[in-house]
């Protein structure tokens, strides 16, 4: 008898639910967020048809009050390896490459998700994964302390293992092992007050980086934050401050405009928490736990982030942005903090005044990417339907320039709707800000920044996908099935006046 398999998708879901209340009892400040941020969004929601009918049309509505991102750090390319075989169970795949170096932060990080329109919208849970670069440490002595210290650690349970190599062999997993993969699986994301490094070793690693101390110098790649999607990321910001909970001095990414574009993100600060490191005559008594090999300490790194999601740009699109962004900062000359945050958000706002903001245009100048849907009644579709060139009502013109008119045209008659396609990933410069932040880290570290994609994708084992094009081609079938379902409309109507 054929066994039947667990849908990923749904494996993702139960696992991101079981990580939120996981993480949620760690740090009860990110629950109190999470009371935040959905009192806003039903704020917006009520206030705003016009958003409702928006996240209706596009199938987001019923993905909002779920977690939408979390992140882990991790040591070594063998870890690295058995991650992207654990997310693979869940319908997580790597996609899009950043390097930190470059912004003072030694790692460089992928992105686990889902790849597809459906899955996506069935859980949109993700996880920025970031591996340490111990490269660009220059102390050799401590690199090989560290290195050590990584080798000697086992993050993965022998269990959740073994269920990872049964997925791979059968091809999915029975509703009993995809239960207790997500049991398994949490296992790796959980916080350990307990270190298996010495207090003396964890300064020494934390004077060379936060970062580095906060990955070698405990069990485990803890997950660090978890972030729920606002629909107004101005309002939690201003709401946390006043819940007492302390934000970031800045939002990060773009400015607040009418059509939200890519990812604004903000966070409250990491928290100072209570740890135990190794005496280090706890070496030679082995895994005895008793609290007689432990001294106290603390350790900060993790927080709460909260992000709001706009729609994904073209890769001119992205490149405006970036261009605009270099040069807000640029104009303010210094790296954004409280002290000239209403001074940063002034530059910003009137460096965007050029990037359009209307879908239309962001569309019609190819700065966006989105979501094609047929809205006509028969007559309408059989109207133009007879007047489509046929390659341009099967999606394959070679005449891109014709198509465009086309579609063009059919949007212009309100045949065809478009729907802004929200940006499901990461952006580097706020990835860097969001660091740095919650690392306690008043020295800026440089390094002279090797960016090293392909080292990455070997210790991955696979190459990461472009996020680009997974967006084009999201583009693409929407059109297509679009065109398709303009022609059935049509079809209907036919062959209804045929048998009238
Ligand atoms: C990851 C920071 C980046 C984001 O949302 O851009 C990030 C980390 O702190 O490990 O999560
Ligand atoms: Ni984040």
């Amino acid at each position: 008898m054929k066994n039947t398999f667990i849908n990923s998708d749904d494996i993702r879901h139960d696992f991101s639910v079981s990580m939120s209340e996981m993480y949620q009892k760690e740090v009860p400040l990110y629950g109190d967020l999470i009371d935040l941020v959905s009192e806003v969004n039903t704020e917006v929601l009520n206030e705003q048809p016009e958003v409702r009918q928006q996240l209706d049309h596009t199938g987001e509505i019923d993905r909002l009050n779920l977690e939408r991102h979390g992140a882990i750090r991790l040591g070594t390319d063998a870890e690295l390896n058995m991650m992207r075989r654990l997310f693979a169970v869940m319908g997580m795949y790597p996609v899009g490459y950043y390097d930190l170096a470059s912004a003072g932060v030694p790692v460089h990080s992928t992105a686990f998700r889902a790849i597809k329109t459906q899955s996506l919208n069935n859980s949109p849970f993700r996880v920025f994964t970031s591996l340490l670069r111990l490269d660009l440490i220059d102390d050799e002595i401590l690199q090989k302390e560290a290195t050590v210290a990584l080798d000697n650690r086992r993050i993965f349970t022998d269990n959740v293992i073994s269920l990872i190599e049964r997925f791979e062999t059968q091809g999915g997993l029975t509703a009993d092992e995809a239960k207790r993969f997500v049991q398994e699986a949490l296992e790796t994301f959980r916080w350990h007050r307990q270190t298996p490094v010495s207090k003396s070793l964890y300064e020494k690693l934390l004077l060379q980086h936060g970062l580095i101390a906060d990955v070698v110098g405990f069990k485990g790649p803890h997950i660090n934050h978890l972030t729920p999607r606002t629909l107004d990321i101005d309002a939690v910001q201003a709401g946390m401050q006043a819940k007492g909970i302390p934000p970031k001095a800045i939002i990060e990414g773009p400015p607040k405009r009418s059509c939200s574009i890519l990812l604004r993100q903000t966070s409250f600060k990491a928290l100072e928490e209570a740890v135990s490191f190794k005496k280090p005559e706890g070496d030679r008594l082995g895994d005895d736990c008793s609290k007689d090999n432990y001294e106290d300490g603390y350790h900060t790194a993790r927080f709460g982030e909260i992000e709001q999601r706009g729609v994904a740009l073209t890769p001119k699109g992205r490149s405006l942005y970036d261009t605009l962004l270099s040069q807000a900062r640029g104009q303010l000359g210094v790296t954004p903090s409280a002290a000239n945050a209403s001074e940063y958000y002034r530059i910003l706002e009137q460096a965007f005044e050029d990037f359009p903001d209307d879908y239309q245009s962001l569309h019609d100048e190819g700065l966006a990417y989105f979501y094609y849907q047929a809205v006509a009644n028969e007559s309408e579709a059989s109207r133009v339907v007879s007047d489509l060139d046929e390659n341009v009502l099967e999606a394959n013109s070679p005449d891109a320039d014709l198509s465009k008119q086309a579609i063009d045209t059919l949007i212009k008659q309100g045949v065809i709707r478009l729907e802004p396609m929200v940006y499901e990933d990461f952006l580097p410069v706020s990835a860097a800000g969001i660091f740095q932040s919650n690392l306690n880290d008043s020295k800026q570290s440089h390094y002279e920044g090797r960016s090293n994609q392909q080292a990455f994708e070997t210790a991955l084992g696979a190459r990461v996908y472009d996020e680009l094009e997974l967006y084009q081609s999201m583009q693409a079938q929407s059109l297509k099935a679009c065109l398709l379902q303009l022609n059935d409309i049509s079809q209907t109507g036919k062959a209804r006046s045929k048998s009238a």
